[in-house]
């Protein structure tokens, strides 16, 4: 049986592949951290599966990476642990290094020096290209604009360098934003879509966002992360970029997220700047033509069938919050 290493697991992206993982009949390990209240809503469904493991460690603590990496001996690593939040990155910075970026080479070097035969997945991102315009592939310049963007391309080129210094199976998925009903609150997809469930139930009249111009290629997380599972079972290891390859405005998925509910974004959203960045990223569209070739994966799901399906997640959320 293939045992697989997930950081990240009680992520958006952890769980999905870890269901993934466990219907491709893996033995899925994943790393925890300590909080004072379990934080394992997005894996609960999975806790009875014998074949899920879950161990306490943390990317910050490198001696916790070497002890499970040797005691689990993984065939595959998916190193999806991260602070995510962008915005949050600029309060942050310190940890947001050493969470992504160091947390990475002390996960690479405690492969290394287990001296596994072991592939390594990193969770690279469209933040990298930050200002280089749209769209973005593989060969696009990387810009990144904010302590987030810049941790991750401090790991992207680290797993890089693994793979080249010694030999190692280590690749980068370089994905464009990815959404779903599982999707943590503060990011302004489920920002909106949980939004419009209690606005259109008469619990919430308002919701408040920052920059609405900015354009993203928001896809559906569950097909990504196939995408990364298949760029672990090739012959050789490279990067991808994983993305739809069409854009829209945070305020073309408002629209449509409200529109789905009958409802006229204009007279829910009110601006407030604290939810603006120090410095925005304005467009990433992806090109993901390699990955389609090499891979055979394409997106099926686009953003606004995409707000659409996570309105309709939200307003289950509300009903059973309603008792209804
Ligand atoms: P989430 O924010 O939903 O999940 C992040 C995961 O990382 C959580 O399990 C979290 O644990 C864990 N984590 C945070 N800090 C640490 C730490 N110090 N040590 C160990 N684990 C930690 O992110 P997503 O699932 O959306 O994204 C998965 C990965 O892909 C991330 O690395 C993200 O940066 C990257 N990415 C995401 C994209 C997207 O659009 N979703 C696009 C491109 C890249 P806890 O639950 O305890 O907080
Ligand atoms: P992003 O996602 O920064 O692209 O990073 P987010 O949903 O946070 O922002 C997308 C765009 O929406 C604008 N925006 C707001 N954002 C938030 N969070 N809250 C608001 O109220 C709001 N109003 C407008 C932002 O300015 C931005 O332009 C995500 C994360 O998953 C990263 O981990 C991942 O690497 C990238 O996607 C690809």
């Amino acid at each position: 049986m293939k045992r697989a290493f997930v950081t990240g697991i009680t992520g958006q992206d952890g769980s999905y592949l870890a269901e993934l993982l466990l219907e491709k009949g893996y033995e899925v390990h994943g790393l925890v951290r300590r909080s004072s209240l379990l934080n394992r809503s997005r894996i609960d469904h999975l806790h009875d599966d014998a074949r899920l493991h879950l161990h306490y460690g943390d990317l910050t603590d490198g001696v916790s990476l070497v002890n499970l990496v040797r005691m689990i001996e993984p065939h595959e690593v998916y190193n999806l642990g991260a602070m995510s939040h962008v915005k949050v990155s600029f309060e942050m910075p310190d940890y947001t290094a050493s969470t992504n970026a160091i947390g990475t080479l002390r996960l690479l070097e405690a492969i290394h020096a287990a001296r596994l035969e072991c592939r390594f997945y990193q969770a690279s991102t469209s933040e990298m290209f930050g200002s280089t315009p749209p769209p973005q592939d593989e060969q696009s310049t990387f810009h990144p604009r904010s302590p987030y963007g810049s941790s991750k391309l401090q790991a992207h080129w680290v797993t890089i360098n693994y793979r080249e210094a010694y030999g190692m199976f280590a690749v980068s998925g370089i994905l464009f934003n990815h959404e779903s009903p599982r999707r943590g609150e503060n990011f302004v997809t489920r920002k909106i879509t949980k939004a419009v469930a209690a606005i259109e139930a008469g619990i919430q009249d308002h919701v408040e966002l920052g920059n609405l111009d900015a354009v993203r290629d928001w896809g559906y997380a569950p097909e990504y992360v196939e995408g990364m599972w298949r760029m672990l079972q090739q012959d050789e290891p490279d990067d991808y970029v994983l993305a739809t390859g069409v854009g829209h405005t945070v305020r073309d998925f408002c629209a449509a997220a409200f529109e789905h509910a009958g409802l006229r974004w204009e007279d829910h959203v009110k601006h407030n700047e604290s939810f603006e960045r120090p410095a925005e990223v304005d467009a990433l569209i992806g090109n993901a033509s390699k990955a389609h070739g090499a891979l055979g994966w394409r997106a099926e799901t686009h953003a606004l069938d995409l707000a659409r399906l996570m309105v309709d997640a939200d307003r289950g959320d509300v009903s059973r919050l309603l008792g209804g």
